[in-house]
């Protein structure tokens, strides 16, 4: 009895995922917050009028890409006060970076910058990024108006595309900011998805993520959470390194995060549990900070937790390169 429903369930599921760029074009909308996808802390955004018209404009601008047809994504014309904030965190993010990131991420921004000709007084397009990931590990980034939920940001990984925003940041959020913009995509993440084993192990995440159940897809949340997003880690002196781009891309919160006593260790079975999974905290600083060991390390260990997931599926999903779908099969 109980194997029948299993097998119901996850054939309910094998066909409400994204398999194509056509039905991963449809499915995304920000709803993890509120309709602006604005935290409700963030009081001084919410009654900036002219941010909030400014915001949706981009947006709307985002929304326009044409994913399925690889065409450019839209360019922004950023205003003088939109490159002032990006102007300001420059450099003291790539010093970040340099100072509290572990050595291969500070080595790929370097390279990043480079590569990108990226420059302190103008902020780069999302395209010009895409374009140069998608060169050197075979990811794309698309254009996105915030926080996705978890499911249409976990399978997008699975199509080996990175959701990124494109709006920038409040002024009131220059060392701390409550949510995703263009800068905390551009410092927080990139240079660390570079890393081969990263970006890898991520797309296994995607994958792991097709056909997931609610409760699988909440472990697979709070385990990029916990690391990618928000985590600590080790270099290979055993010193304390920031490995989460919401961190990274923070000044404030990296100073907190370096000098914090409230760590906790990295064990994939507890921070996917139940406890770990509702105390996810998508604004504010973080409450705690989990300690993973070296980048290789730990994406060595996700990637046997992954397999084990996967191994109680009973269909393979895999993603095929050439005709950028996701192709399902049967186990046996
Ligand atoms: N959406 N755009 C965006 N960026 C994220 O980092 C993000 C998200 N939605 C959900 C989410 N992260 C977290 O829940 C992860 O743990 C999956
Ligand atoms: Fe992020």
């Amino acid at each position: 009895m109980l194997f029948q429903r299993r097998s119901i369930s996850s054939q309910v599921h094998r066909c409400t995922f994204p398999r194509t760029l056509e039905e991963l074009q449809r499915k995304v909308k920000t709803c993890l917050t509120n309709e602006t996808g604005l935290a409700e802390e963030d009081q001084e955004c919410l009654t900036d009028k002219a941010y909030l018209k400014r915001r949706n404009l981009i947006t709307e601008i985002s929304s326009t890409y044409d994913l399925v047809n690889d065409k450019a994504i839209p360019h922004i014309e950023y205003t003088q006060s939109e490159a002032k904030l990006w102007t300001a965190l420059y450099q003291p993010l790539i010093l970040n970076t340099k100072s509290h990131a572990p050595s291969e991420i500070s080595s790929n921004l370097e390279t990043l910058l480079k590569e990108c000709s990226l420059r302190e007084e103008s902020i780069p397009q999302l395209d010009t990024i895409s374009e140069f990931h998608h060169g050197w590990s075979g990811w794309r980034l698309r254009p996105v108006g915030g926080l996705l939920t978890l499911q249409e940001f976990l399978n997008q990984l699975a199509f080996k595309i990175w959701p990124a925003t494109q709006y920038i940041r409040h002024p009131s959020g220059l060392l701390y900011n409550h949510e995703p913009d263009f800068i905390h995509e551009v410092f927080g993440h990139q240079a660390m998805l570079m890393i081969p084993e990263c970006h890898k192990v991520l797309h296994k995440v995607g994958l792991a993520s097709l056909g997931a159940s609610e409760g699988e897809l909440e472990q697979l949340a709070a385990a990029y959470w916990y690391t990618f997003e928000v985590g600590l880690c080790l270099n290979s002196k055993g010193e304390r390194k920031v490995l989460g781009g919401a961190v990274l891309s923070s000044m404030d919160e990296t100073r907190v995060a370096m000098e914090s006593e409230r760590l906790v260790g990295m064990d994939i079975g507890i921070i996917t549990n139940e406890k770990y999974r509702q105390s996810i905290q998508y604004s504010g600083f973080q409450p705690f900070y989990v300690v993973s060991p070296e980048i290789g390390e730990l994406c060595s260990m996700l990637d046997t937790w992954l397999d084990g997931f996967l191994q109680r599926r009973d269909f393979v999903a895999s993603y095929c390169e050439e005709s950028r779908t996701i192709k399902v099969a049967d186990k046996n």
